[in-house]
């Protein structure tokens, strides 16, 4: 691998059944771009639900399992982020892939630029609702009892919670669905950070935050709602590229 090559960052697939395209781009995503990558990064949610490791059972699962182990056994180191929908990815998952599972935040050094990853629903503190229902969620009490469910049970409840989720949204005023300013410029000064990439909105955009009085730069990923997107960054910068499913 050579030093020109890009680190790849993306996030928001929603891979499910239901979605054939973002599967099929998923996987030429798999089979060429990410091969050729210095490392790729998945910024979460890159499945629509995630319902325990025993998911590997749903063969949309175990070809997406397949194909990111293609990634791994081709020597790309690749690390996954939980998003909001797949925070139950865990061990199993990351043994059958050869992926990382990441923390919420991470910091890296990308050709001098010191660079903040999140999956960026931490960010969206202004909708304490959500963050009530993140944090029980995140409870490794709640976690082990869901754990115990038979999986056609956990199915029920995540297929519940879509619904729920789905409703809500429809009725909470856009704004407090996005990232807030105060809890952009928190991260940023927290981690020492230049620039911040994250998913999750679905508003795919750069921004400029200027923290400390200095300019940081702010890159929002694209979902896959369309089609297949992700950035590459290398020593050039940062650039947006897409893959058709
Ligand atoms: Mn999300």
């Amino acid at each position: 691998m050579g030093s020109s090559a890009p680190t790849l960052f993306l996030s928001d697939q929603h891979l499910s059944p239901e979605r054939p395209q973002a599967l099929r781009a998923f996987h030429a995503f798999c089979a060429g771009p990410a091969r050729d990558a210095a490392a790729v990064y998945l910024l979460g949610d890159l499945f629509d639900w995630w319902i325990g490791d025993d998911q590997v059972r749903e063969p949309f699962v175990a070809e997406v399992v397949r194909s990111l182990r293609g990634v791994a056994d081709a020597g790309v180191p690749l690390y996954v982020a939980h998003g909001n929908r797949d925070f139950l990815l865990s061990d199993r998952f990351a043994q059958a892939t050869g992926a990382s599972i990441l923390p919420d935040y991470v910091v890296l050094d990308l050709h001098g630029v010191r660079t903040l990853l999140c999956h960026g629903d931490t960010l969206c503190t202004d909708d304490t609702e959500y963050q009530a229902h993140r944090a029980r969620m995140r409870d490794p009490a709640v976690q082990a009892c869901l754990a115990r469910l038979p999986y056609f049970l956990r199915r029920l409840i995540a297929r519940w919670m879509r619904r729920r989720s789905r409703n809500l949204k429809a009725i909470k005023p856009e704004s407090i669905m996005d990232v807030t300013p105060n809890a952009i410029a928190q991260a940023i000064r927290d981690h020492g950070a230049q620039r911040l990439i994250h998913g999750h909105t679905h508003r795919p955009a750069r921004h400029v935050h200027e923290v400390d009085g200095t300019a940081r730069e702010r890159i929002v990923l694209h979902d896959w709602h369309d089609s297949g997107h992700y950035l590459a960054v290398d020593a050039a910068g940062a650039h947006e590229r897409e893959i058709a499913g």
